[in-house]
C-alpha cells in the first residue's frame, strides 16, 4: 500500500484525552493516535479510523504503549519574575501576623519590589528560569507571567524583558501581563490617583511602545487600588488595544469581576469573595474565573471560590500556579490540579480542562489547550492509565513526554 499520507509523527495505542466540549467526559478516546505536522496536530481520532496502516503515515511512528495524551499544560496566572523571597515573612505569618498587616507595614509586595529593583536583568533572569523550568518539568507548555515588582518603568520594562527572554530560551509559549498597579511604591504614599497616572501614562505608554505586554492586570483590594483607579487602567489598556484581566475578590468583595466584565476581560482571577451579581456578569462576558488555590491554601483562607455559581451560569474555570514570593511559592501545576479538586471540590476533569482548554481562554489563546486538527501541537504523554490519575496523585511527575509545537521537547523514558 502507498503512504496516503507523510505526517513528521505518529503516535498510536494512546489513550486520547481531547479536552474538548461537549462529548464523552475528557474528550476521551480509548485507542487513540495522533498525528503532527509543520508544528500543528494534523490528524486525532480513534485509530481504528487512521487511513491507512499507522507505520505507513509518518516518518516516525510510535508505540504510546496505552500511555495517556492531553494538551499541553497552560499556567494561566503566574508572578514567577522576581528576585529574592519571602520565607522570613511566611515565618511572621506564622506567628500571628496577617497576609494584609504585611503588606501595611511595608512588607508584602514592597519587599519584593525592592530586591527586584535592585536586580540586574542577568540576575533576575537566573532567578526566574528555575521556576520556569520546574513548570516545563510537569508539562506545561504555554505560561503568563506578570510584571508588578517594579513600580516604576524601568523595572517594569526590564520584568517583562526577562519574561521574553525566558521564551526564547525554553520550549514555552510566554504570553505577558503588564502589572503596574500592583502595589503602591512607598515613594507614592499618600498620593495613589498620582500612582496610577503614572501607571496610565508613561508606564503603559512605554511597555505598549516595546511590545512588551500581551495584556494589562491590577490588583483591585484593600491593599491594592480601587475600583475607579482600577477602571482607569482599563481604559488606558483600551488606548493601546490590550485586553484587561483583573485580580478581584481575593481578599473581599469590591465588585472588582463586574468592572472586569464590563471591560471585556478574558479573565477574573482569586474570586473567592465574589457574590452572584459578579458571577452573572462574567457569563455574559464570557470572562474566565481564574482560581488560584495555591494563594488559597498558602495564606490559609478559609472563604472557598463559589464554583456552584460557576456551573449553575456556566462560566469557565481555569487553574493556575499564581507563582510568586509572598502568597503562592507554587511551581506545580499538578499540585494545584490536586488542589483544585480537594480544596475546591473541583472533579478531575473541570480541573484537567481548568489547565488546558479553559486556561487557553483565559490568556485569549483559540489555537491550543485541546486535542483538535489544526491546534497547536503542544501535547504531554503522561504515564498514567486515565487522566483522572493526573488529579488523584500528588507530589509525583507521571510526565513521559513533551511536546512542544510538533517537537519533542522533553523525555523522561
Ligand atoms: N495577589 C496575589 O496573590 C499576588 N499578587 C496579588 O495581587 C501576591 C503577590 C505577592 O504577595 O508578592
Ligand atoms: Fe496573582
Amino acid at each position: 500500500m502507498t503512504p496516503s499520507q507523510n505526517w513528521d509523527l505518529l503516535w498510536h495505542s494512546v489513550k486520547l484525552a481531547c479536552m474538548n466540549k461537549g462529548g464523552s467526559a475528557y474528550g476521551l478516546i480509548e485507542d487513540g493516535a495522533i498525528a503532527v505536522q509543520d508544528g500543528t496536530i494534523a490528524w486525532a481520532g480513534s485509530a481504528s479510523e487512521l487511513p491507512g496502516p499507522a507505520e505507513t503515515l509518518a516518518r516516525e511512528v510510535r508505540d504510546g504503549e496505552g500511555m495517556c495524551i492531553t494538551p499541553g499544560l497552560i499556567d494561566s496566572h503566574t508572578h514567577l519574575v522576581y528576585a529574592g523571597n519571602r520565607a522570613r515573612e511566611f515565618e511572621m505569618r506564622l506567628e500571628g501576623a496577617s497576609y494584609e498587616e504585611l503588606a501595611k507595614a511595608g512588607g508584602g509586595i514592597l519587599s519584593t519590589v525592592q530586591a527586584t529593583r535592585n536586580a540586574s536583568e542577568e540576575a533576575l533572569f537566573e532567578a526566574s528560569k528555575p521556576r520556569l523550568m520546574s513548570l516545563l518539568e510537569e508539562g506545561v507548555t504555554t505560561v503568563e507571567i506578570k510584571s508588578g515588582y517594579g513600580l516604576e518603568t524601568e523595572t517594569e520594562c526590564r520584568m517583562l524583558r526577562v519574561a521574553r527572554k525566558l521564551e526564547s530560551e525554553l520550549p514555552v509559549s510566554i504570553s505577558t501581563s503588564f502589572l503596574g498597579a500592583h502595589a503602591l511604591p512607598a515613594e507614592f504614599q499618600g498620593r495613589s490617583d498620582d500612582y496610577i497616572d503614572l501607571v496610565c501614562g508613561e508606564m503603559i505608554s512605554e511597555v505598549a511602545q516595546q511590545g512588551l505586554a500581551d495584556a494589562v492586570d491590577a490588583f483591585c483590594e484593600g491593599i491594592g487600588f480601587n475600583l475607579a483607579q482600577t477602571e482607569r487602567v482599563f481604559q488606558a489598556a483600551g488606548k493601546h488595544g490590550l485586553p484587561v484581566k483583573l485580580h478581584a475578590e481575593q481578599l473581599s468583595d469590591l465588585k472588582g469581576a463586574r468592572l472586569a466584565a464590563e471591560y471585556g476581560a478574558v479573565s477574573a482571577d482569586h474570586l473567592e469573595y465574589i457574590e452572584e451579581d459578579g458571577v452573572t456578569a462574567m457569563a455574559e462576558s464570557g470572562t474566565v474565573a481564574n482560581l488560584l488555590p495555591g494563594a488559597f491554601y498558602f495564606l490559609r483562607e478559609t472563604k472557598l471560590p463559589p464554583l456552584d455559581l460557576f456551573r449553575k451560569h456556566d462560566v469557565p474555570v481555569a487553574l493556575a500556579t499564581d507563582c510568586n514570593p509572598g502568597s503562592s511559592p507554587a511551581e506545580s501545576l499538578l499540585l494545584m490540579m490536586n488542589m483544585g479538586c480537594t480544596l475546591f471540590r473541583m472533579t478531575p476533569e473541570e480541573a484537567l480542562a481548568g489547565v488546558t482548554r479553559n486556561a487557553a481562554k483565559a490568556l485569549g489563546l483559540d489555537d491550543r489547550g485541546v486535542l483538535e486538527k489544526g491546534k497547536r501541537a503542544d501535547l504531554v504523554i503522561w504515564d498514567v492509565e486515565h487522566p483522572a490519575e493526573l488529579s488523584y496523585r500528588f507530589g509525583v511527575n507521571p510526565c513521559n513526554t513533551v511536546v512542544q509545537s510538533g517537537k519533542i521537547v522533553r523525555q523522561f523514558s
